[in-house]
C-alpha cells in the first residue's frame, strides 16, 4: 500500500453518497463548511483523506480523486446515533456554541465516540508514511490526536477546530473533560478560528491538568504542544470567477426579474441550525413589516435553509419552528403573487448560490455563535461590482476579519431591527467603501492562505507549505 506524507482526517469523506458503491464517484461540495474548503486544498496537495463515507455498509475501496486517495471509515447505525448524532452534535456542538441549546448528556453516547475515534486514528496509521503530517480536522475527532501519538508517536500532528471552543465555564460541565482535553493535547499544532479559543485551552489545560502555559504553548507531560488562531477562508477567486460567469450572472438577472426589479432583496443562506439565528431574524422581519419600516411592495426576504441533521429531534423541532414562522408571516403580510420571505429548504449548487449572492441588496448573517461563517465571505466574493450590504452577528469569527460589514448582536431585537434598516438605506457610497475593505481583506486572506499558515506553523521546515500553490 503506498503511504502519504500528508493526511487529513475528517468525519466526512467529500463524497456523495450515492456517487460511492459503483466506484463513479465525484468531488461533492457538501452544505457544510469544512468538505468546501479543504477540497480545494487537497487537489492541490497530494494526500490522502480518511473519512466515513456515508451510509453504513463498509463500502468498496474507493479511487483515488485528483491527487487525492479516500481511505473509508465504516460506521454502523448504532454508531451514527451515538458517536455523530450523540456526542457531537448533541453534546459537543450546543455546549460549544455557547450552549444556546441544551447540551444533552448521555453516558453510553460517550463509549461509542471513543470507539469511533479510536477507528479514525487507526485508519489514518496505516495510511500514513514514515514522519508524515496529519491533519485531523473538528470537534468529531477530538480523541484522535491522542490515540494516534500512541501509535504513531513518529508523526507530525495537527488539529483544527471549525467551530467555537468554549470557555472553561461551559466546558467544565463535559463528565469526560479530562479525557477530551488530553485527546485535543496529543497534537503538535493545536488550531483555532479565534485567538479566544486557543486562550480557552490554556486556561482549560492549567486548571484540568495543571499543565503550564507560556505565549501559545502548552507544556502537558514533557511536551510541548503550540496553539494560534488560523481563521478558515474561501477559495475567493473560485468564488468571484462564477459570479462573473455569464450563464451566473443571466440566473441572477431572472432571479431579480422573478423577485421584482425595483425590490429591495434580503438574503440569508444557511445549514438549518439553531446556532445561526435563523428565529431571531425573522422576529425582526416581522416586526420590521408589523411597524410598517418594511413593506411587501417594496421588500422580500429570501431565506435558503439547506437541510441538515435531520436525524436529530431539535433540528426537526428547529424545522418547523421555522416553516411555522414563515407560513404565519406569509400569511400576515403577504400579498397574492408577493410573499413576505420566500423560504427555500433545499440544496443548491455553487453556480445558483453565486447568482442569489449577486442578487441581494442586503445578506443578513446573524449566528448566535458561529466558529467563522463561510456565507459572509462568499458573499463578499462573489460582489466584484462593490455593492451589496453586509449585515453581520459579531458571534461569527467573520465579524473579527470583515469589519466593515454592519455588525449587529443577533440577541438585541431593537439593533437588529435598526441595523437592517440601516443597511437598506445606507447610502450607496458608505456600502461601496464598506465592501471594498472587506474585499481587500479576503483577497490576501484566501483558503490557500489559510492552509499555508496552518502548514507553514505545524510543520516549521516549510516542507508541507510548499506544496500550496503561492
Ligand atoms: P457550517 O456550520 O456548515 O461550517 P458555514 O461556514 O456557514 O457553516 O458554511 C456553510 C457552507 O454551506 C457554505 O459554504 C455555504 O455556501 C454552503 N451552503 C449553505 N446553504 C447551502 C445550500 N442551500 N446549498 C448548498 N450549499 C449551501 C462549520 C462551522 C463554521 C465554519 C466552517 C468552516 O460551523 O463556523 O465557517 O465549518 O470552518
Amino acid at each position: 500500500m503506498r503511504r502519504s506524507s500528508l493526511v487529513v482526517v475528517a468525519n466526512r469523506l467529500p463524497l456523495d453518497d450515492n456517487a460511492a458503491p459503483d466506484g463513479a464517484c465525484e468531488w461533492r461540495r457538501s452544505p457544510g463548511g469544512l468538505t468546501g474548503a479543504l477540497h480545494t486544498i487537497l487537489q492541490q496537495a497530494p494526500a490522502t483523506w480518511v473519512g466515513w463515507g456515508g451510509g453504513q455498509a463498509p463500502g468498496p475501496r474507493l479511487p483515488t480523486v485528483g491527487n487525492v486517495r479516500l481511505r473509508p471509515v465504516a460506521l454502523t447505525a448504532d454508531e451514527q446515533r451515538g458517536y455523530y448524532e450523540g456526542f457531537a452534535n448533541s453534546t459537543l456542538w450546543p455546549l460549544y456554541h455557547d450552549a444556546v441549546q441544551q447540551p444533552v448528556f448521555q453516558r453510553e453516547w460517550w463509549d461509542t465516540y471513543r470507539a469511533v475515534n479510536q477507528r479514525f486514528a487507526e485508519a489514518a496509521a496505516e495510511v500514513a508514511g514514515r514522519h508524515a503530517a496529519v491533519w485531523v480536522q473538528d470537534y468529531h475527532l477530538q480523541l484522535v490526536p491522542r490515540m494516534l501519538r500512541e501509535l504513531r508517536p513518529d508523526l507530525l500532528i495537527g488539529f483544527f477546530m471549525h467551530i467555537p471552543f468554549p470557555p472553561p465555564e461551559l466546558f467544565m460541565q463535559l463528565p469526560r473533560r479530562v479525557e477530551l482535553l488530553h485527546g485535543m493535547l496529543g497534537a503538535d499544532l493545536v488550531g483555532f478560528q479565534r485567538e479566544q479559543a486557543a486562550h480557552n485551552l490554556a486556561q482549560l489545560a492549567q486548571k484540568l491538568l495543571g499543565a503550564e502555559t507560556g505565549d501559545h504553548a502548552i507544556h502537558v507531560g514533557g511536551r510541548t504542544v503550540r496553539t494560534g488562531a488560523f481563521p478558515v477562508s474561501i477559495d475567493v477567486a473560485e468564488m468571484a470567477a462564477l459570479a462573473a460567469r455569464p450563464d451566473v450572472v443571466a440566473h441572477a438577472g431572472k432571479l431579480r426579474h422573478d423577485l421584482g426589479e425595483s425590490k429591495r432583496v434580503l438574503l440569508s443562506v444557511d445549514r438549518l441550525d439553531y446556532t445561526k439565528g435563523i428565529e431571531h431574524r425573522l422576529t425582526a422581519y416581522r416586526e420590521l413589516l408589523r411597524d410598517g419600516h418594511v413593506k411587501v411592495r417594496d421588500t422580500v426576504l429570501v431565506q435558503v435553509a439547506v437541510p441538515s441533521r435531520e436525524r436529530v429531534e431539535s433540528y426537526r423541532d428547529l424545522r418547523d419552528r421555522i416553516e411555522g414562522e414563515v407560513g404565519r408571516i406569509n400569511g400576515e403580510y403577504g400579498r397574492v403573487g408577493e410573499p413576505a420571505i420566500h423560504y427555500l429548504n433545499q440544496p443548491f449548487d455553487r453556480a445558483q448560490l453565486a447568482a442569489l449572492y449577486r442578487t441581494a441588496d442586503v445578506m443578513v448573517v446573524t449566528p448566535l455563535r458561529d466558529g467563522m461563517n463561510l456565507v459572509a465571505k462568499e458573499f463578499v466574493a462573489a460582489r466584484e461590482d462593490g455593492s451589496g450590504a453586509l449585515v453581520l452577528s459579531e458571534f461569527a469569527g467573520a465579524a473579527a476579519e470583515l469589519s466593515t460589514a454592519f455588525l449587529v448582536n443577533p440577541h438585541d431585537l431593537d439593533g437588529l431591527k435598526q441595523t437592517l434598516m440601516r443597511a437598506l438605506e445606507a447610502d450607496p457610497a458608505d456600502l461601496r467603501a464598506r465592501m471594498s475593505g472587506m474585499r481587500r481583506h479576503l483577497t490576501e486572506h484566501d483558503i490557500y492562505a489559510w492552509a499555508r499558515a496552518y502548514l507553514t506553523a505545524l510543520d516549521q521546515t516549510g516542507r508541507l507549505a510548499q506544496r500550496l500553490p503561492q
